[in-house]
């Protein structure tokens, strides 16, 4: 498949057939599943965002990008209904054909656009890494918890960016808004160069969930290792601890267990310096 090929062809429009959804993904590098989240669990993942927003504002600590968008996250310290939406089946399908099965969570943010918000600055979410990859290293989940409009700030985005390996500057005039009704999902391949689009409504912000994954060999954007609510690490289900990255990977991600299996627990006493006869040795 190659750039021309994408452009040959329509664009994406949102749909709940998933096979067309998966072959948007490969021509275009994106798709909008509607339908992905009931109203109810829109619902209720809007208010939780919309209150946590404002918890984070009144405590002095909300993360503001520019002079109106706000981010939130670590999301899977600030509650469950946020964990839930971590192991959603969809996330485990569409993550499992992008990345392998064996996919982590780079972060797990919700991204506010308010009204008067300018644009992200145009990017791929493995733009740090210096060279086109024929395969995907990461990739996203938008859940659109509004409709998402090209006014109310939906994602711009350049279709067919992903098949690029020619890593050219695109600019806004380059990219379409991504657009579908609250509860759809814009699934996107980590090649693709996308941005928070501007929001010109009066009045109309625009409530978003991002579950960003990378394959397990890559740096996640949020450090659970050291960020985690040390609870969950106890409560949690294996599922989650695994997304997560506390797992030994091909070899990757030691501590001093042996074992592949289960998720790791933190070392409460590290194996020290010790002596030939297996004695504490004075670390000077
Ligand atoms: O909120 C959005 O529309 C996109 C956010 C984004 O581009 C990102 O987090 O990398």
């Amino acid at each position: 498949m190659s750039v021309s090929d994408t452009l040959a062809s329509p664009l994406p429009s949102a749909t709940r057939d998933l096979a067309r959804a998966f072959a948007d993904l490969d021509r275009h590098g994106y798709a909008i599943v509607e339908g992905a989240l009931s109203p109810e669990r829109v619902a209720a993942l809007r208010a939780r965002v919309i209150d946590q927003a404002r918890g984070e504002d009144a405590q002095g600590l909300g993360f503001h990008d520019g002079k109106t968008n706000q981010r939130i996250w670590m999301l899977p310290n600030k509650g469950k209904i946020f964990r839930d939406l971590m192991l959603d089946p969809l996330v485990e399908t569409a993550m499992t054909r992008l990345l392998g099965k064996d996919f982590i969570l780079s972060s797990l943010t919700a991204n506010i656009a308010r009204p008067g918000g300018v644009p992200m600055y145009l990017h791929s979410d493995q733009g740090y890494v210096d060279f086109w990859t024929p395969k995907p290293l990461v990739a996203n989940i938008a859940w659109m918890l509004d409709d998402f409009t090209a006014a109310n700030g939906g994602t711009r985005l350049v279709p067919g960016s992903h098949l690029n390996p020619d890593r050219i500057d695109y600019a806004l005039e380059d990219t379409i808004a991504a657009e579908g009704p609250a509860g759809a999902a814009l699934i996107f391949d980590g090649r693709l160069i996308h941005g928070t689009g501007a929001n010109i409504t009066a009045d109309q912000d625009r409530h978003a969930v991002l579950s960003y994954h990378c394959r397990p060999f890559v740096r996640q954007q949020e450090n659970y290792y050291l960020g985690l609510d040390p609870a969950l690490r106890e409560t949690e289900r294996g599922l989650f601890l695994k997304r997560l990255g506390f797992r030994i990977w091909a070899g990757l991600g030691r501590t001093n267990e042996p074992g592949e299996k289960g998720p790791l627990s933190p070392l409460t006493s590290p194996l020290g310096p010790l002596d030939p006869e297996g004695r504490p040795f004075p670390d000077t």
